[in-house]
């Protein structure tokens, strides 16, 4: 087994024919960076399908492996998700460390997570995620330090067996739960309260935490990176007329997001999921804006959340050649509005786009309380 001097990697991607492949290559590349690996290289190749027991074709993996001897390459990382048959094949087929897509995002997100809650949904994933992979594959693993991929649990709990690994989750879910509930206490009390909840919603990198930091003056982390953020904050902002509104600042989304993932944050989604409106944030100078768009309809129809009103933010339109303002519908309704959060262009229109869906929410909360009372029914 090579040692890891600094953190480089070899990346691997097979081209399936998608669409969104060279865009999911550039992704993995940024996702490498911010999990602090330098990339050495990019190794590309074309197939139908996976293979079975290698993901990539035989001669493929041949190939990679003389050049893992060569350049002394310590990790791998495969644009993909891969089996854990897969990933045993190849760490014995090119001896070294492989890890795939989703190991990468869930190493940034252990950096990354700040929050208890946060590190407790991480910890989780990983270990879901990892138990499998993990077990067998290298015992020296623990003794390198900045092993990308094997933090967290892949360092202390690989020697662990499985009943104390089942009883780990266990324990997890459980304070899981209980921060749920705590959470679930502070929103109903908000909710009958008669606050507006707007959740910022996005894909990763959009620009939401600085819209966040600019509607409530506050100075949550933004940076030039993905996965920037990964708890949710919420907080006040000032607006117009009667009735507060509260905002979130929330995780961003990516393609290829494994299933498992969102659940494993589905209680830092959980504001997103009851939030009256959603501020869908789009880098509106990305030429693939129209697909992350869709990419994060998908994510939110899958935590339940696609229903919830949405106000389209069209992001960075200083970077994008256009112009701020709102866009109307026939009706009058707000459909698109046009920002620069970082030049503040575009965000009085955007309170008063807030204020005015409060003030609708609030005027339909009204009615409904009113015909419950009619009914003798208990108010929200
Ligand atoms: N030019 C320009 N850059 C912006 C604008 N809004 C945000 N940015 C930059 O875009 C990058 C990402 O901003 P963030 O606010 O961290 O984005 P995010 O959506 O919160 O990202 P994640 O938390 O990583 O999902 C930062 O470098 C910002 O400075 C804008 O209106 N114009
Ligand atoms: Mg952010």
């Amino acid at each position: 087994m090579k040692q890891a001097g600094a953190e480089s990697a070899l990346l691997v991607s097979i081209d399936f024919g998608d669409a969104d492949y060279r865009e999911s290559l550039e992704e993995l590349r940024l996702l490498a960076q911010t999990a602090g690996v330098r990339t050495l290289a990019a190794v590309e190749a074309r197939r139908i399908r996976p293979d079975a027991a290698l993901f990539a074709g035989s001669g493929k993996v041949r190939e990679i492996a003389e050049m893992v001897e060569r350049m002394e390459i310590p990790l791998v990382i495969f644009n993909h998700d891969l089996t854990p048959a897969q990933m045993r094949n190849l760490t014995a087929a090119l001896n070294t460390r492989v890890i795939d897509r989703t190991m990468l995002i869930l190493d940034i997100f252990a950096q990354r997570a700040q929050s208890h809650e946060g590190k407790v949904q991480v910890e989780l994933a990983q270990l879901k995620y990892l138990a499998t992979r993990l077990v067998g594959l290298n015992t020296d693993m623990g003794q390198q330090k900045f092993a990308v991929g094997a933090r967290g649990p892949g360092e202390t709990q690989l020697e662990l067996d499985r009943r104390k690994l089942d009883k780990r989750v266990h324990l997890l879910k459980e304070r899981l739960e209980k921060l749920k509930h705590q959470r679930d206490v502070q929103r109903r009390s908000r909710n009958r309260s008669g606050v507006f909840s707007v959740s910022i919603v996005g894909y990763t990198n959009a620009g939401k935490s600085t819209l966040f930091n600019r509607l409530t003056k506050s100075s949550v982390y933004v940076a030039n990176q993905l996965f920037a953020t990964l708890d949710t904050t919420s907080r006040r902002m000032y607006a117009e007329g009667e009735g507060e509104i509260v905002v979130s600042d929330t995780v961003g989304f990516i393609r290829h997001l494994p299933h498992g993932l969102v659940a494993a944050f589905r209680s830092t989604l959980e504001e997103t999921i009851h939030a009256d409106l959603l501020l869908h944030v789009v880098d509106a100078s990305n030429p693939h804006r129209d697909d992350q768009v869709a990419e994060v309809n998908k994510v939110l129809a899958e935590i339940n959340a696609g229903e919830i009103p949405q106000l389209l933010v069209l992001n960075k339109v200083d970077l994008a050649d256009m112009l701020p303002g709102v866009e109307r519908d026939e009706y009058g309704r707000i459909v698109r509005i046009f920002v620069s959060a970082q030049s503040g262009a575009g965000l009085d229109e955007l309170r008063l786009a807030l204020s005015e869906a409060r003030d609708t929410r609030l005027a339909a909360l009204q009615i409904e309380n009113q015909i419950k009372q009619a009914r003798n029914e208990p108010w929200d």
